[in-house]
């Protein structure tokens, strides 16, 4: 981005980077509106009890009260009573320092964050196929140059517009793209094929076509031999996946399936891309799996210009999963639960190992203990709002008022913020350094370019004067450079190397893709060329079953509710529901096909109430012929009754711990004027 600042108005512009294209989304453009936004915090604030009101403090006041807290819930209920929540969207150097002051200042095993609700399915899919997560393990600039796209769960259009420049090339160049959606997207209106399948189908789709890849000779043997394990096995599976049992699962034709499969298995190269539609799922894992399985069988990996890859969101998704906010991750993609990984980290810390704690549990697993006997009864949580994006969210609600102690820091007095008992007021992206990795594993610098307001600290100084009143004072710096390199040093030798990275030679080449060591001094900005991460050096393919939703439609709930983002809102919405171009004339909604309203005696503009095993929400009605008549769809950005969360299953997948946000079964009803909401 290019920041223009005049006499205070902030104004926001594309940059074109070295090798890259500019482009912003509007949020992007209207980005500078946040800076000097008026109800932006500017002090921190705290309540005296409970019912008493939210009332301006000072900085030593508030770090006081929150060390106060924390220590007597350590000594009442020992260190596990404390919790960390991160979120993806924090530098690489907060994402670290937030797992070493849980790790070592309060020696707490529970901490995890939103990325958990984010990428952590295709994560955990990538590294037990590939040995290694790296999103992309390529550029983004080979989807340019790739015969076939595969976009499956991704509405990039809305998600990331400025991508779709790469597609667009691909398209010109000749190229075909498939996506996968069960609704008709503005992404899914640019493909050559769209495939509306029923939602939680896609591991039944991804089978079903490299079944008929295989019966049309699309496989490529050579590469299977050369490069891969455990094919037989997966073949046995794939052979139960007929082209008529898939479209009777998938709800996606026949014609449809040999297309998609003639598509992939002819074109010179292809990328498939997983995007959270195919990844929040209780099978989410597996959903990942089945679309490896089909890139890998199709030989299409360890050259440029093909692979799969997953479509990382948050500005940070992809750092902010490296370096320790994990509930079972040390930096550098180490493990909490591998002596050997443990030992390093004690070593690079200056602490005895045994007092690392043990792996903790995950962000749904975190939240749903609040304030229960063996939970945590103090939080403190940095970027993130959980109120509105944790699932299940009126049971999180519930939690988040029996905590002894809530302390959040944010920019904004967030839902969940309006909840705490201690607010902390921090800076935000223009306003400091620090260091975030883009989608592609390529590690970019951001430079402060205006300064915070006067009262307000950032995120590192907020840690490490906790940190200083806890007893560590001397393991914690607030200087983002000194904080990125001790990160990088620790992370040598681990799968996430940045060891050979410092903010000279990110800035100077304007952006490094990891790992970047001794071995690969200019980054690696291609992965697996030679060999894949696991052990022997193979991919790995598991087989897969279609399950489907945990929770099916029956007779008191219909339909498929599905769940997602627009074009103009970011997640929670705590920043872009306080741009005003970004709100004027939207709302919360649900999406329905025209036939499904018309049954329903609901019109256009009717409030509906979304009705699920969870709750009840209530929102506008917005008839669409993009949608089946089976699903409906709510975008999740919007607070308090519109919150599509109170109606979400937070039923698990067993690996991930990802919850089920794209598919639960909901009932609809319009809401008449004196019905009683
Ligand atoms: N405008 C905007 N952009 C954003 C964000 C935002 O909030 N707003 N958030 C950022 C973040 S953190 C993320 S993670 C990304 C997310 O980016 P995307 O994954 O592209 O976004 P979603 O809208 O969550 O889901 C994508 C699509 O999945 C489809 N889908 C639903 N169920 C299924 C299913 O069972 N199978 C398949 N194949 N598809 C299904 C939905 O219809 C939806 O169109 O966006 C990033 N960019
Ligand atoms: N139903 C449903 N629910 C979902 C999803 C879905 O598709 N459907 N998607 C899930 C996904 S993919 C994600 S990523 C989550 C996201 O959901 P959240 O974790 O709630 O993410 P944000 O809304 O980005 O929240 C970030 C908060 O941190 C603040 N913030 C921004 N920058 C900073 C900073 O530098 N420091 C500090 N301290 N605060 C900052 C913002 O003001 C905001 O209040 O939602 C998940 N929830
Ligand atoms: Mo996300």
């Amino acid at each position: 981005m290019n920041i223009d600042v005049r006499q205070d108005q902030v104004s926001i512009s594309p940059r074109a980077s070295k090798g890259g294209r500019g482009g912003l989304c509007r949020k992007g453009w209207t980005a500078g509106e946040l800076i000097g936004e008026g109800s932006r915090l500017r002090s921190p604030l705290i309540r005296d009890n409970r019912s008493s009101p939210l009332r301006p403090c000072s900085w030593s006041e508030a770090l006081e009260a929150l060390h106060d807290a924390i220590s007597r819930s350590q000594a009442k209920y020992g260190p596990d009573s404390v919790g960390v929540f991160g979120g993806g969207g924090l530098t690489n150097e907060k994402a670290y320092y937030l797992g070493k002051l849980a790790r070592v200042a309060l020696g707490t095993r529970f901490i995890d964050y939103n990325g958990r609700f984010c990428m952590s399915s295709a994560a955990t899919a990538i590294n037990r196929s590939f040995g290694l997560d790296r999103g992309m393990p390529f550029p983004f600039e080979d989807i340019a140059n790739a015969g076939a796209v595969f976009l499956a769960g991704s509405n990039m259009a809305e998600t990331m517009p400025p991508a779709m420049r790469y597609l667009r090339e691909q398209r010109e160049r000749g190229g075909s793209l498939i996506v996968a959606d069960p609704r008709r997207t503005p992404t899914a209106e640019t493909a050559t094929l769209h495939l509306q399948l029923r939602p939680g189908s896609d591991v039944a789709l991804a089978n079903g076509l490299l079944h008929i890849a295989l019966e049309e000779g699309y496989v490529d043997e050579d590469f299977i031999a050369a490069r891969t394990s455990g094919f037989d096995e997966l073949e046995e599976t794939i052979g139960s996946y007929w082209p008529a049992r898939v479209e009777a699962i998938t709800g996606v034709s026949i014609p449809a399936l040999f297309r998609a499969a003639e598509i992939l298995g002819q074109a010179d190269s292809v990328i498939v891309l997983t995007a959270r539609g195919a990844e929040q799922h209780a099978s989410g894992v597996d959903m990942v799996t089945a679309y490896i399985n089909l890139t890998l069988a199709l030989g299409q990996a360890g050259r440029a210009n093909c692979g799969f890859g997953t479509l990382t969101g948050q500005g940070n998704g992809q750092g902010g999963r490296e370096h320790g906010q994990k509930a079972d991750q040390l930096p550098g993609y180490r493990s909490l639960s591998e002596p050997r990984d443990r030992a390093h980290m004690a070593k690079v810390w200056g602490i005895d190992v045994d007092r690392l704690p043990q792996p903790g549990v995950s962000a749904y697993e975190l939240l749903r203990g609040l304030g229960r006997e063996t939970g945590v009864r103090c939080l403190l949580v940095m970027g993130s709002n959980p109120f509105v994006s944790a699932p299940n969210s009126d049971s999180i609600e519930k939690g988040l008022d029996q905590l002894d102690f809530l302390a959040v820091a944010d920019l904004f007095l967030s839902e969940t913020a309006a909840q705490a008992d201690l607010v902390l007021p921090t800076a935000q992206w223009a306003e400091e350094t620090g260091t975030m990795t883009n989608a592609e594993g390529k590690v970019l610098l951001r430079k402060r370019s205006v300064p915070p307001p006067a009262e307000v600290k950032t995120d590192l100084e907020i840690i490490s004067d906790l940190a200083r009143r806890l007893g560590y004072g001397d393991a914690f710096q607030s200087d983002p450079e000194d904080v990125f390199a001790e990160l990088c040093a620790a992370s040598e030798g681990g799968r996430a190397d940045y060891s050979g990275l410092s903010y000279k030679s990110v800035e100077a080449s304007d952006g490094v893709h990891w790992p970047c060591n001794a071995v690969a001094p200019l980054g690696t900005p291609r992965l697996f060329l030679e060999t894949f991460s696991t052990p022997d050096g193979r991919a790995r393919f598991y087989p897969t079953e279609h399950r489907g939703p945990r929770e099916e439609p029956c007779e008191q709930y219909p339909y498929y509710l599905t769940t997602g983002r627009t074009l103009l809102q970011y997640q929670s919405g705590t920043q872009t529901r306080r741009v005003g171009t970004l709100t004027e004339g939207t709302g919360a909604f649900v999406e329905m096909h025209p036939l499904l309203a018309k049954m329903l005696k609901i019109e256009e503009g009717t409030l509906v109430r979304v009705s699920s095993r969870r709750g009840q929400a209530i929102v506008a009605a917005r008839l669409s012929q993009n949608m089946r008549t089976d699903s409906v769809f709510m975008p999740f950005h919007w607070p308090n009754s519109e919150r599509a969360n109170l109606l979400t299953n937070p039923v698990l997948d067993p690996l991930s711990k990802m919850p089920e946000f794209k598919a639960c079964a909901v009932s609809l009803a319009a809401v008449h004027a004196g019905s009683g909401i």
